[in-house]
């Protein structure tokens, strides 16, 4: 039995699979880690990841008003004791919560100095506190990134910024970013443009801003490469917020940038639902979108809200919601170095400590039931039959024809001259099977 460390979080043991007809609150009801599922344990499957700016950074402040986070260790300070204090929190709360991952940025871990020299010796000595609580608890590193956004210099973008200078400050913070996720033994590095994009075009030249953006990411690869970290390079796309316009708007875009500067080697995508619906699509439309171009890598799990219209960064709670995703993911054969990461707040309203254990619980239990109905769709293989019967006319004749890259508009002309008309359709059956998957559910 590992000892039980109860100095931040007293009176909150280790959260313990109880089952469905549990009423505890502070156990899971269908995440059960050893448990195999498809001869895989949930935990792997999952890889549930806990982030360092929402569940230990957050205060939970809006546009109007101040935070109202009640955290008992905070001291009021930025300073580097509380940082390393801040470390201690995350990992009870990773260990008492029996999550395997994390992911931050460089400024939730480390306090920014005067000056870019004392600002990479606070990350080196808190990334020395992060490796050993991970020695300690066993807990890894999803993904580091850097912080691009949040401060003054960073205005007008980083690798986007109309000022020369500002490029080449995020560029050696990127490069010092991903020197520590490597020495953390990160499974991925994410890239997320919060300001690389617009406000107004009428002060931006984007083709001059796109080029730097490929400049930039092929130094960052060629920096993986120089010293040999092998974690998996993400992009995360959102359409807007904080900019009106981010060029990373959707997984599409993205891929298209990514294919234009001829890096489409060294990156994945890391998927949030927020920001899917944000760009007016579906998660599950995002991740097909990558996975069709064999570029899903991670996920960032949370959703929004059907009455606002921005990153709100709620934890996921719909089955429905976590079905889909957990389709996606097993039809593509299951995460490789990414994982669910809940890139979730609690809201304002619910500011006690115990409340970031219910919000994690929560979206723990609603992924494990995603991946349950999911693989039990799959089993019952109806769904998948439906889409293969769907497409039938081409596995042979002349739709075989056309796959095999064997047939031109003139023989097409020919065929259909001599036909007459084209076979009849056949119902898509949408109703169908809406109610097939809630049988599921
Ligand atoms: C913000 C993004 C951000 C990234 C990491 O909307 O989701 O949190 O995940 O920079
Ligand atoms: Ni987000
Ligand atoms: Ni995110």
């Amino acid at each position: 039995m590992k000892k039980q460390s109860t100095a931040f979080f007293p009176g909150i043991t280790k959260v313990q699979y109880e089952g469905p007809c549990s009423t505890n609150p502070l156990a899971f009801k269908h995440y059960n880690a050893d448990e195999l599922i498809d001869g895989k344990s949930m935990k792997d499957h999952l890889r549930f990841s806990v982030t360092y700016w929402h569940t230990i950074r957050g205060q939970l402040a809006d546009m109007f008003g101040v935070g109202t986070a009640v955290r008992p260790w905070e001291d009021g300070t930025n300073s580097m004791k509380m940082a390393e204090t801040r470390a201690r929190v995350a990992f009870e709360f990773l260990e008492k919560l029996g999550a395997p991952f994390y992911a931050f940025h460089d400024r939730d871990v480390a306090p920014e100095g005067k000056s870019l020299r004392e600002t990479n010796r606070n990350l080196d000595a808190i990334a020395k506190v992060l490796k050993a609580e991970q020695e300690r608890t066993g807990v890894q590193l999803l993904w580091g990134t850097a912080c691009l956004f949040v401060h003054p210099r960073f205005t007008h973008g980083a690798a986007t910024s109309c000022n020369a200078d500002v490029f080449a400050y995020a560029a050696a913070q990127v490069k010092k970013a991903i020197e520590v996720t490597h020495t953390l033994k990160g499974a991925g590095y994410v890239f997320w443009g919060g300001r690389e994009g617009y406000s107004t075009l009428l002060n931006t030249d984007l083709k001059r801003e796109m080029d730097h953006l490929g400049k930039f990411l092929h130094m960052a690869a060629d920096h993986k490469k120089a010293i040999g970290f092998k974690g998996q390079f993400y992009i995360e796309p959102k359409p807007k917020e904080p900019t009106k316009h981010q060029y990373d708007s959707d997984a599409a875009a993205c891929l298209n940038f990514l294919r234009e500067y001829d890096l489409l080697g060294d990156f994945k995508l890391n998927l949030e639902t927020n920001h899917a619906t944000l760009a007016g699509h579906t998660m599950q439309h995002e991740m097909e979108v990558a996975i069709a171009a064999q570029a899903l890598g991670s996920i960032d799990a949370n959703t929004g809200d059907m009455l606002l219209g921005w990153d709100t960064d709620q934890f996921p709670t719909s089955i429905y919601l976590t079905t889909e995703i957990m389709l996606s993911i097993l039809n593509m054969g299951g995460f490789r170095t990414g994982g669910t990461n809940f890139d979730a707040k609690v809201r304002r309203e619910s500011f006690e400590p115990v409340d970031l254990f219910y919000a994690h619980i929560g979206g723990m239990d609603a992924f494990a039931r995603g991946l349950k109905i999911a693989t039990a769709i799959r089993k019952d293989g109806r769904l998948a039959n439906f889409v293969r019967q769907r497409y039938s006319s081409w596995d042979s004749g002349i739709g075989a024809k056309i796959e095999a890259g064997k047939a031109n508009f003139k023989e097409l002309e020919t065929y259909m001259l001599q036909k007459g008309d084209a076979a009849p359709n056949t119902s898509g059956r949408q109703e169908f099977l809406e109610n097939l998957i809630n049988d599921f559910i």
